[in-house]
């Protein structure tokens, strides 16, 4: 198929509102990407890193104003207020295109405007859909041509003239005072001004297969999610799937990528940050990875804690506002024990230790998934890949234990629907403040939340084997502050006993929360886990519950009558339990 009328006359529309100098309709091609890297290097937007140890790597250096999600300008424009739910900023349709249309008039004078057409979902599949953005910033376009399939192949793809999500970006002036992340899902459109950021630029992320994804998932009976997905490989070669949501800063990268410590068994990667999912005919949901790449953070990653990622990001990686070292290779804290001499800070600086970071907390590597040692020979299948556990993860020092799983699915919808994470000194200078984040979807989901958890809950029913929900929390801690949990390869000990659970093949204690690990369930061999450590990694303590679910009810008073009554049922439920 070729460009559409549709197609065609929204590109118009957003020429006429911010006169490029010139139209490029972008084909995805290698030859495209290697133009487009050669332009950025040529005025500054890119910087080259060591061709011998980095082979076609770059650094980018964005605006020091501009350097993550700004969740305070992005909102949901339905007509309905009510639709976009406590859980979103709102502006009316006419109002938004008001405001940010002032934004945008003129913007690309003197620019050139990419249009390109792009495809989330692997080829041929019946679970991807089209995306058709346009963008002043050739950044933008070699990033996309990364995380998602640009070209002729997304074009291909529509169902009919107007099945594509329009995505209007400008770079605009970059002024935090004019930026604007604007979603208008009953028009399947976004505007995206003043940011070159990932998440507020490239439109096929979080734009499109979260916040419009969730909002067509929705109105067509599918998940779009915040998860990742992993295939677990036992020792006899069966491999079982899952998709887990964990809270930023909660190692999901990691987690995707882990290498296992346990003899036999093994992680495959399939996507570390949003799966697509569908009821089929039989009743088995089925997981596709929307994106084409890894928009991975950098801080952290190193050797011991992904060795995986280390490896990938070796070569055809483009680094956004990491340090480099004076042999043009990237680092970021947490990278080495040590910092190198000599370091260049994010922003071009020459830096000094015990200042601020060489790299920004929020820097990032952007690479092909195929390049991932662990990447899955299934990770493209149209079909996707049958899911049978689902996985909340929590970020808490106390009360959440090492893994627990849900009575059923409405329990385990409430697993995720009170999902909580814990901010560290490092975020708010405040450590242990305890914030929900359902499904780790808060700042993605696209509609009213209450909304979403009834279309979660009503999903159930349509399973013929609804996957087992599972809750885990990786960062819980002793008495004098340490980690109970050794976490990174030594988790897969804990995917092996939900990969047993699923298959009904070990057992488990039922407690107030749901099903935890009996004794001897959990594989610890070659572990030094006393079996004091392992009741405390593992308990229930009914006090801290109980904060804990004031907390959740808090959570949940804004969403009023909207709530489902089988959460506010879960969590009376599970008072009742405590009693
Ligand atoms: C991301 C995020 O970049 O969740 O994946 O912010
Ligand atoms: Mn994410």
């Amino acid at each position: 198929m070729s460009v559409t009328s549709v197609a065609e006359q929204w590109v118009e529309q957003a020429a006429g509102l911010t006169r490029p100098s010139r139209i490029v309709w972008s084909d995805g091609s290698k030859a495209e990407y290697e133009s487009l890297i050669e332009s950025m290097l040529k005025d500054g937007t890119l910087l080259p890193l060591n061709p011998r140890t980095y082979p076609n790597c770059y650094l980018h250096r964005s605006h020091p104003q501009d350097v993550a999600r700004t969740e305070q300008l992005t909102f949901i424009c339905t007509r309905e207020r009510d639709d976009a739910g406590p859980n979103n900023n709102w502006m009316s349709p006419e109002d938004a295109k008001e405001h940010a249309g002032g934004y945008l008039r003129g913007a690309m004078r003197d620019r050139t405007m990419w249009v390109v057409p792009y495809l989330m979902g692997p080829a041929g599949s019946s679970m991807n859909r089209v995306g058709i953005m346009v963008t002043d910033s050739p950044y933008v376009v070699a990033s996309m041509h990364i995380m998602t399939r640009v070209g002729p192949v997304a074009l291909q793809h529509m169902r009919s003239d107007d099945d594509f999500v329009a995505g209007l970006h400008s770079l605009a002036d970059l002024s935090p005072e004019r930026r604007l992340i604007l979603h208008f899902p009953e028009e399947k459109l976004i505007w995206s001004v003043g940011s070159g950021y990932g998440g507020n630029a490239l439109l096929g992320k979080k734009c499109h297969a979260l916040r419009i994804g969730s909002w067509q998932a929705r109105q067509e009976g599918w998940l779009a999610e915040h998860m990742l997905i992993i295939g677990v490989e036992d020792p006899e070669g069966e491999v079982t799937y899952l998709a887990a949501a964990m809270p930023s800063a909660s190692g999901k990268t990691n987690l995707s990528m882990a290498i296992s410590q346990l003899p036999g068994w093994r992680v495959w990667t399939l996507g570390d940050d949003i799966a697509w999912m569908h009821v089929d005919a039989l009743g088995q949901l089925r997981a596709i990875n929307p994106e084409r790449g890894f928009f991975g953070v950098a801080p952290q990653t190193s050797e011991r804690t992904n060795p995986n990622a280390m490896a990938m990001v070796r070569s055809n990686t483009i680094f956004t506002n990491v340090a480099l070292t004076p042999s043009k290779e990237p680092w970021w804290e947490g990278m080495t024990p040590e910092p190198p001499a000599g370091l260049v800070d994010w922003q071009g600086r020459p830096w000094t230790p015990g200042g601020a970071p060489a790299a920004h907390a929020n820097s990032r590597f952007t690479v092909l998934a195929q390049q991932c040692p662990s990447i899955a020979p299934n990770w493209e299948d149209p079909e996707g890949v049958p899911i049978s556990g689902i996985v909340f993860g929590s970020r808490r020092t106390r009360t959440v234990p090492l893994v627990s799983e849900g009575f059923d699915w409405t329990h385990g919808v409430f697993l995720g629907a009170s999902m909580t994470t814990e901010t560290t000194a490092a975020i708010t200078g405040q450590v242990g403040v305890v914030r929900c984040d359902s499904m780790a979807m808060l700042p993605f989901c696209g509609y009213n939340m209450a909304d979403y958890f009834t279309h979660w809950l009503d999903t159930g029913p349509r399973l013929a084997r609804p996957p087992r929900i599972f809750r885990v929390n990786w960062f819980r801690r002793d008495a004098e502050g340490r980690f109970l949990w050794p976490g990174y390869g030594e988790n897969v000990r804990v995917l092996r006993w939900m990969v047993e659970r699923i298959r009904g093949q070990t057992g488990a204690d039922e407690t107030p929360i749901g099903y935890v690990p009996s004794a001897g369930a959990l594989e610890l061999d070659g572990l030094d886990m006393p079996a004091e450590r392992l009741r405390e990694t593992l308990r229930v303590d009914r006090d801290e519950w109980r904060e804990s679910l004031d907390e959740t009810d808090r959570f949940f008073a804004p969403f009023g009558p909207r709530l489902p009554g089988q959460i506010t049922a879960s969590l009376a439920d599970t008072r009742r339990r405590f009693v």
